[in-house]
């Protein structure tokens, strides 16, 4: 029922807003033109809005946009990224969702997301705040077959994908600040935490955290955050409706991470050095020691951020209080 259901939308889908006959899709799904009927019943269950016109067929008006394991499946465009989705209302974190589904042995490519949470987590022990259905919070379970030394990789690779998908759904144009800030108009628009398990050279598996703000209206974030923060409705005006919005996240997610398990780094580097934030500018940084001016230059293969100092020389930066 449910994969005739999956198949059905993935059919209206495909002829975007065309109509698709009853005699078709009966032919493809080997189902009865009064079972195809039924469905579209169901389907408008789910919040699908579907026209039907005598002679012509059907198409879909409006899809859902309440998330759901469903909603986010129906019309995925991918092969193995979301194939199992873990979907809740409420969540303290999706992390410590997925560290437990994890340890659980949840496949590669499970998605946790949920509507809201109570205790979102930043990077170190910093809180993430993630109100109710404005944005996307969620974390993806990897088992990737690289050295643990190469996991800060894919921070810069999921920056590049959340950078993608705002350029390519909405009139923003997003930078992304080292290592893991996604920035519209150089305000926070979303944040990665990536988390992972391992022991000596082999990883167990990796936590991939994404946290977007969506459909936030300025007064909408703590006041904590609201001088540094907005989201995408306010730096474009529009709403998204946030289920294609994880859809094509997912997708363009799986193929730069099969690109990048392919062919390794240098494309992400590449495109990670286009969308950075004031790379060729000077700035500032501050480390345990010292204070040191110096121009960003770029990032280098292992996740650092490369600086050219006024003596010539080109040095790593692995941490450090940068002011930008
Ligand atoms: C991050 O940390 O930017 C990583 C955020 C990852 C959140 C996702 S949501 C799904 C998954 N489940 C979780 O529990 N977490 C992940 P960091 O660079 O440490 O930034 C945290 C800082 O950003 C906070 O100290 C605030 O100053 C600020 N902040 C908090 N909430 C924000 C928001 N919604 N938008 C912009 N800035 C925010």
């Amino acid at each position: 029922m449910e994969s005739t259901r999956y198949r059905l939308i993935e059919l209206l889908k495909t002829t975007d807003h065309e109509y698709v006959s009853g005699q078709l899709l009966s032919e493809r799904l080997h189902i009865s033109r009064s079972a195809i009927w039924k469905h579209m019943k169901e389907l408008e269950k789910d919040g699908y809005v579907i026209e039907g016109v005598s002679r012509k067929g059907y198409r879909i008006v409006k899809s859902p946009d309440k998330v759901s394991e469903n909603t986010l499946q129906w019309g995925l465009k991918t092969e193995w990224l979301g194939r199992n989705i873990i979907h809740r209302a409420t969540a303290d974190s999706t992390q410590r969702i997925a560290h437990q589904a994890a340890r659980n042995n949840a496949a590669h490519g499970t998605v946790i997301v949920a509507d809201e949470q109570t205790a979102g987590k930043g990077r170190m022990g910093r809180q993430w705040n993630s109100a109710k259905h404005k944005g996307i919070w969620m974390s993806i379970i990897l088992r990737p077959a690289i050295t643990p030394a190469a996991a800060p990789q894919l921070t810069l690779l999921t920056a590049t994908v959340l950078a993608d998908v705002i350029s390519e759904v909405t009139i923003a144009k997003p930078t992304i600040k080292w290592p893991n800030d996604l920035l519209i108009n150089h305000k926070k628009t979303a944040g990665i935490l990536t988390e992972m398990q391992a022991e000596q050279d082999r990883i167990q598996y990796i936590i991939v955290g994404i946290g977007m703000n969506v459909n936030h209206t300025a007064d909408e974030f703590p006041v904590s955050v609201k001088n540094k923060a907005t989201s995408v409705k306010s730096e474009t005006a529009n709403e998204q409706p946030i289920v294609p919005l994880i859809q094509q996240l997912l997708h363009d997610f799986e193929q730069a991470y099969d690109d990048f398990i392919e062919h390794g780094f240098s494309n992400i580097k590449n495109k990670w050095e286009s969308y950075a934030y004031r790379i060729g500018d000077t700035i500032r940084i501050q480390t345990n020691h010292t204070e040191i001016e110096a121009v960003f230059t770029g990032v280098a293969e292992d996740g650092a951020l490369l600086i050219h100092t006024d003596n010539g020389e080109t040095q790593k930066v692995y941490s450090g209080e940068i002011e930008w």
